[in-house]
């Protein structure tokens, strides 16, 4: 799949996305990332992109004129063009997966105190949020977007056990894991896990996760009890 990324704030995307599965990803061609400096759509000499907001008020806002150039000059006939930012819907696996089956996602890093409204009314398709906490640039989310979907494209995690088996774990937290010495400072590894009884071993791991999810996450068990509703997804009958 092909991403493009909109942002004023080049040089922090050199770094996390330049390591690990990521980095395979793009090398074998899994993913084609572009980011691009929304400055390089203005026309005057101070390269501005942003200015006041109409009735007053506190910073300043991304003028609207460089990105809809920029969204129009990058956007094909199947791109999703996404806004990130705090009054999208919540970004979560689910929406993870549906972005992994796109082949063109251009994404818009927000930054000051937003966007011009005109930008969510005609160029944005969608518009998703990491987290209920304000950021000051829309750069981290982005990656956050990038790398959540990378590890689902098909090839991706090399082994191709990993991304199937964890279904079960965005309605579950995952069950305790251990890896070797037997006993480190005083500390054991359940019996169970090495008695070699498959069975049972399944058996007590789905119980420890399901323990686990309702000490610490009871939303993810019964989500229509203490999850907002969600936006739904634009609609688009080629997905
Ligand atoms: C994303 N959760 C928080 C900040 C305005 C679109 O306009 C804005 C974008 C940002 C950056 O994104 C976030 C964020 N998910 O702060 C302000």
């Amino acid at each position: 799949m092909k991403i493009d990324v909109l942002t004023l704030f080049p040089a922090m995307f050199a770094g996390p996305l330049d390591e690990s599965i990521v980095r395979r990803a793009r090398d074998q061609g899994l993913l084609e990332l572009r980011v691009h400096n929304l400055r390089d759509w203005t026309h005057d000499r101070h390269k501005t992109v942003d200015d006041r907001p109409f009735g007053g008020g506190p910073g300043m806002l991304l003028k609207p004129e460089p990105i809809f150039e920029a969204v129009e000059s990058l956007r094909g006939a199947e791109t999703h063009v996404v806004l990130l930012g705090p009054a999208g819907r919540v970004f979560r696996q689910a929406v993870a997966r549906e972005f992994a089956r796109r082949p063109h996602l251009l994404l818009i890093c927000g930054s000051y105190e937003g966007v011009d409204e005109r930008v969510r009314e005609r160029l944005a398709d969608d518009e998703v949020s990491i987290g209920d906490y304000v950021l000051t640039n829309g750069a981290l989310p982005a990656m956050v977007v990038i790398d959540a979907l990378t590890r689902l494209l098909p090839g991706a995690l090399g082994d191709g056990q990993s991304a199937s088996e964890e279904s079960f774990s965005q309605d579950c937290l995952e069950y305790p894991q251990y890896t070797r010495p037997v006993e480190f400072r005083g500390l054991r590894v359940p019996d169970v896990l090495l008695s070699g009884h498959h069975a049972e071993i399944a058996r007590w791991r789905a119980s420890q996760a399901r323990r686990r999810t309702r000490e610490r996450r009871p939303d993810l068990l019964a989500p229509e009890e203490s999850t907002p509703p969600q936006p739904n997804e634009p609609t688009d009958p080629s997905l």
